[in-house]
């Protein structure tokens, strides 16, 4: 068998380019001590066993426990980058704008209904931007390493509340962190995902 490790994805940024916003010193932990940590777990935990050579996908859609959580978490993380840009920010672009407009009424009601979601969550994990089987938009919040493609669901956008993802630049303040991914939200990556 040809079983490559899991890898750890470059940022799609430099550690520095989401600041002011996210930190430097928030990104060194978060991506390379947080997601860093979920590759090595996993990889470990999956060394000589039928699951090594499995995608992340595979393992998120039949596993439970530490191996569901490390992969997903590894899935997450690399979706969560990908949701930022250093070009980020302000109202949505292209198709998914019409999209938003169609499910939530307005960009308004979109960003008022997820900024509650995320700061509503209670404990750690994600908010969530999908699409469904219709193609229609909706927000979940999933607890953990929860991904919505366990609920068939099309993840278009994330939110990682967990507090490893703020507590360095923003303390306990989680809205001041929400609003600031509000300033880097990918607009890009989300006319890709919804494609
Ligand atoms: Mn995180």
């Amino acid at each position: 068998m040809n079983d490559m490790p899991h890898e750890l994805p470059n940022l799609p940024f430099e550690m520095n380019a989401l600041e002011p916003h996210i930190s430097e010193k928030t990104l060194s932990f978060h991506y390379g001590k947080h997601h860093a940590g979920y590759v090595a777990k996993l990889n470990a935990a999956v060394a000589g066993t039928e699951l090594e050579g499995k995608t992340l996908e595979e393992l998120i859609m039949s596993q439970s426990g530490g191996i569901f959580n490390n992969a997903a978490q590894i899935w997450n993380h690399t979706f969560y980058w990908n949701s930022m840009s250093p070009n980020g920010g302000g109202e949505p672009t292209g198709a998914i704008a019409g999209k938003i407009d169609e499910a939530f009424g307005s960009f308004e009601e979109f960003k008022t209904a997820f900024t509650a979601a995320a700061g509503g969550h209670f404990g750690s994990g994600w908010a969530w931007l999908v699409m469904n089987s219709n193609g229609g938009l909706e927000i979940v919040d999933t607890h953990d390493a929860g991904n919505p493609l366990t609920d068939g669901l099309t993840p278009i956008l994330t939110c990682d509340v967990w507090e490893h993802a703020y507590y360095i630049d923003r303390k306990n303040a989680r809205p001041a962190y929400i609003a600031a991914w509000w300033e880097l939200v990918n607009w890009d990556w989300a006319n890709q995902t919804i494609a």
